[in-house]
């Protein structure tokens, strides 16, 4: 297995002491923290896109990757050698998940037809590959945004037949990711929105989008798959907006399609904080929600505006992100998809490795902080106490629904005014989170 990386070995454990670059400093799979290890907590997940097909090119200058394995054809064959590099890549990093769209694995072909073949002839070799490491497949999506084709949306476009092409794309993706053994099948509508007002019916792109949506909840159900779907929040990029722009709003549409039941959410960081979000807040809204599925772990430049992807390495938000995980009860499906990419600069074979090893040790660190926290308990107590005043018997009856206005002012009135606030606290509890980073 060693013939795409010859000189990097399978990654090991060596320990915060290590000098090693190319050892984890932190996470150490095997090792217990709570109730499971660590390889149980974080189901660590590479991405095929940002990984294996992305040339590093961005809008001023041509892709610079080096990827010595790439023969620089769309070929099938080409495709299927890059997949084989893929699992080596993989199972030397330790990461026990992968996720890809339909359109990184295999080349789009002249018409659907040869296009779902192509797919069918790389998905052969990731089987095989899935089979022979043991690496699974977190989730599948299909690309139904970079094809011209798609220019309008793909759900959404004004263009029947651009939606028929969507759903026949769909079908196969899902297909695929069912007999690949896949845990979840990811929904990204990367230009489900518009552009501009003056040329869109909003009320009608989002029923077609919710039709689009029930017929995939019947398909799954067709064809047994039992993987989780997840909607994948992002409010612009490509599109001005994109109508699962954040959180809330996902939720706010699966509620009005009848969805909610057969979704969860699928959150990235840097699209929380293109919405104007924290991570910590995307988290708490679809945790409230029981909705909570995935995580694409990444983090943007605060003084570069856009979707820059960038593998996270802030010890401070990967405590947050996993504070939010163990207070739900840690991933069933999901896991810590790092959907992120070495910079345009970084384009040797081997920035991948550092890449995936330092979001893994972020992540590592994240854990062993958060289940500090809460083992501890002083947050917990905190925010139990901040609430105590409703632990009377009114504040209960509210609570459940039986009480009235009247009640409240039968209650207040003989006090004359509301008893005495008491201080938020901030910057001590800011002290202590720091206490444990
Ligand atoms: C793009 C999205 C995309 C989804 C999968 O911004 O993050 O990569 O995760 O389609
Ligand atoms: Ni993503
Ligand atoms: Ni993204």
């Amino acid at each position: 297995m060693t013939a795409f990386f010859p000189d990097i070995p399978k990654i090991q454990y060596g320990g915060p002491r290590s000098r090693n670059p190319l050892e984890f400093k932190h996470y150490n799979p095997d090792e217990v923290v709570g109730d499971k290890t660590m390889k149980e907590h974080l189901r660590f997940s590479v991405v095929y896109w940002h990984t294996f097909t992305n040339p590093l090119s961005d809008p001023f200058g041509a892709g610079t990757a080096l990827r010595p394995w790439d023969d620089g054809t769309n070929s099938v064959a080409n495709a299927q050698t890059r997949a084989r590099v893929a699992f080596e890549f993989i199972e030397k990093l330790g990461a026990p998940f992968y996720a890809f769209h339909d359109r990184d694995v295999a080349p789009e072909g002249r018409n659907l037809k040869e296009s779902h073949a192509n797919l069918d002839a790389v998905a052969k070799v990731l089987k095989e590959e899935q089979e022979r490491t043991g690496i699974k497949l977190l989730w599948g999506t299909a690309n139904l945004f970079s094809n011209p084709r798609y220019m309008h949306g793909a759900a959404t476009s004004p263009n029947f037949d651009v939606f028929a092409f969507a759903a026949a794309q769909v079908k196969k993706a899902m297909e695929v990711t069912h007999d690949l053994g896949g845990e979840g099948y990811t929904f990204w509508g990367g230009r489900e929105g518009y552009m501009t007002l003056l040329n869109t019916d909003m009320k009608r792109e989002l029923d077609h989008l919710g039709r689009f949506l029930q017929m995939a909840v019947d398909y799954k159900k067709q064809i047994g798959f039992q993987g989780t779907f997840y909607i994948e929040p992002k409010p612009k990029e490509p599109t001005k907006h994109q109508y699962d722009s954040d959180a809330a709003a996902c939720l706010n549409f699966l509620r009005t399609y009848d969805l909610l039941p057969h979704f969860k959410l699928n959150l990235e960081t840097n699209h929380a904080t293109l919405a104007g979000h924290e991570m910590m807040h995307e988290m708490e809204v679809a945790i409230g929600a029981g909705a909570l599925g995935s995580i694409d772990a990444n983090t943007g430049d605060y003084l570069l505006g856009w979707d820059t992807d960038q593998f996270p390495t802030n010890i401070y938000l990967t405590a947050q992100c996993m504070l939010g995980l163990l207070q739900m009860g840690g991933f069933t499906t999901g896991g810590v998809n790092f959907d992120a990419k070495v910079r345009r600069e970084s384009f040797e074979p081997v920035d991948l490795f550092h890449a995936h090893i330092g979001g893994m040790d972020a992540f590592a660190r994240g854990l062993k902080i958060a289940h500090a926290i809460r083992q501890d308990g002083r947050f917990a107590e905190f925010i139990k106490d901040r609430y105590s005043s409703w632990d009377g018997e009114l504040g209960r009856r509210v609570e459940a629904g039986g009480a009235s206005f009247a009640d409240l002012e039968a209650y207040i009135l003989p006090k004359g005014d509301a008893a005495k606030n008491p201080s938020g606290r901030q910057e001590m509890l800011e002290n202590l989170f720091n206490d444990y980073i």
